[in-house]
């Protein structure tokens, strides 16, 4: 009747992961720069904003249907599709297989029955004879006693035969037409997710001719749709897409890193981490890629633009009731590989709560200050640069986590880990029974992943 919370529904953070009783230390101390700050390259935008720049002009690029694009710095173009297929095809190879290797096995043990059955059908008719035999000599009992045996050896043969093996090549062959079918029906999905891809990749995204160093570069010269652009931030480098806020705040904002609906699997290597990964942009059939894909921009990247001069870095995140909040820091420096991408992060505002510098609220003590991310080196599951007992391989925060992050001991903010369909999710959920969903701890906490989180830099400058 009444609505008071069960007193023992106590939400346990598992951002951290507690020193065990024993010598165990932790040491928050990391040999970290400080983020980029002071003069920018850019001055202040005016406050009268210059004339609209000529009407954009689209230009088409080749298109290779399917899933990639025909020029391959372009990257991969078709939306969601493209994983699924790529995942079913992995799929099919191995039915196939195992579907082949079964048919031979059918295929042997219906031989070997009629070898038999041919063997038993000799037996059957010497048999008789040795019966017709006996019949006209009775005293033979040796013979008798031989032809009681026979008979008896015959009859269990001959029950094999007429039963045993044609129900179990029955029940095989029935397998084997299940799995069959199995296939048929992936391979009509394949079919069908070919075409779409197909369709899909060829309304091609034509890419507008206003290109710069970067979103904000882009904005000036007069690019104010959001959407994607070519990108090149230094021109020793080849130029690259990217998806540019030009909106949000007065625009300028380059997309490092966007999930919406878990099209794309996070769960990925270091050199997918560097490179990047995902979907840049899509059409939803405005004729030009004004919906931004699922993607990370890659740890080369954003350690390139961050270290071009100041930096902030904008991160909104929604929850499943369409609530949305922010955060926002002012500095945001990634080191390069060499100092394995490490992040230095500073000046907050905004409303989701500063888990990049204060680590987790629920948490105290030692136990927030190892789920601070500001001075971590960037972890994958399979290159362990986090906090947690350095050198030992049984500790690493990015393989129970779910993704590639700025993991310490471990993390308070996770917007690389596993999609959740609907936000609350449970220990026995997760795959290592840690709260590796894509959360935000101060506010909503371990076990709530976000319907959708985004993170955008763009250089800053002090007069805006
Ligand atoms: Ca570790």
């Amino acid at each position: 009747m009444g609505d008071k919370t069960d007193p023992k529904t106590v939400v346990d953070p598992r951002g951290h992961r507690p020193l065990s009783k024993g010598r165990e230390t932790y040491s928050p101390a990391r040999n970290n720069p400080a983020p980029i700050s002071g003069g920018s390259h850019y001055r202040g935008r005016p406050t009268e904003a210059p004339a609209r720049g000529t009407e954009q002009e689209k230009e088409e690029q080749p298109e290779a249907g399917g899933c990639t694009h025909a020029s391959e710095q372009m990257g991969v173009l078709c939306p969601t599709g493209c994983e699924l297929k790529t995942a079913i095809l992995k799929q099919e190879r191995s039915v196939k297989e195992e579907v082949r290797r079964m048919q031979k096995d059918v295929d042997d043990l219906s031989r070997s029955s009629n070898t038999i059955y041919n063997y038993v059908d000799g037996m059957s008719s010497a048999l008789r004879e040795r019966q017709l035999v006996s019949n006209g000599k009775t005293e033979v009992t040796n013979t008798h006693q031989y032809t009681d045996d026979l008979e008896t050896q015959h009859v269990y043969a001959k029950e094999a035969i007429d039963t045993v093996f044609p129900s179990n090549i029955r029940i095989l062959q029935g397998v084997l037409e299940k799995i069959r079918m199995k296939i048929q029906r992936v391979e009509k999905a394949i079919l069908a997710q070919r075409d779409e891809c197909r369709e899909q990749c060829t309304v091609s995204c034509p890419i507008p001719v206003v290109s710069g160093k970067e979103c904000e570069d882009i904005y000036r010269k007069g690019g104010r749709d959001s959407g994607m652009y070519l990108v090149q931030p230094d021109s020793f480098y080849q130029p690259y897409k990217v998806y540019c806020d030009q909106t949000t705040q007065n625009g300028g904002w380059t997309t490092i890193q966007n999930r919406m609906d878990g099209s794309v699997d996070f769960g990925r290597r270091w050199d997918n981490y560097r490179s990047g990964f995902g979907n840049i942009a899509f059409d939803v059939g405005k004729g030009h890629c004004s919906t931004p894909g699922e993607y990370w921009l890659g740890n080369e990247r954003i350690s390139q633009l961050t270290k071009q001069g100041p930096t902030e870095v904008l991160m909104e995140m929604e929850d499943w009731s369409g609530n949305k909040v922010h955060a926002q820091y002012k500095q945001f420096t990634i080191q390069s590989e060499a100092s394995r991408y490490v992040m230095a992060i500073n000046g907050y505002s905004g409303t989701a709560g500063n888990v990049m510098l204060e680590g987790a609220t629920e948490l105290s003590g030692e136990n927030r200050t190892m789920t601070i991310h500001n001075g971590m080196m960037f972890s994958t599951y399979d290159r362990d640069n986090d906090n947690w007992t350095p050198g030992d391989p049984s500790k690493q925060c990015s393989r129970e986590d779910g993704g590639g992050w700025w993991y310490n001991r471990c993390h308070s903010a996770n917007p690389n880990g596993r999609y959740y369909w609907g936000g609350a999710y449970t220990r026995y959920m997760a795959k290592h029974g840690t709260d590796d969903g894509m959360v935000w701890m101060n506010w909503k906490g371990s076990w709530y992943s976000l319907k959708a989180i985004c993170m955008k830099i763009r250089p800053y400058f002090a007069s805006r």
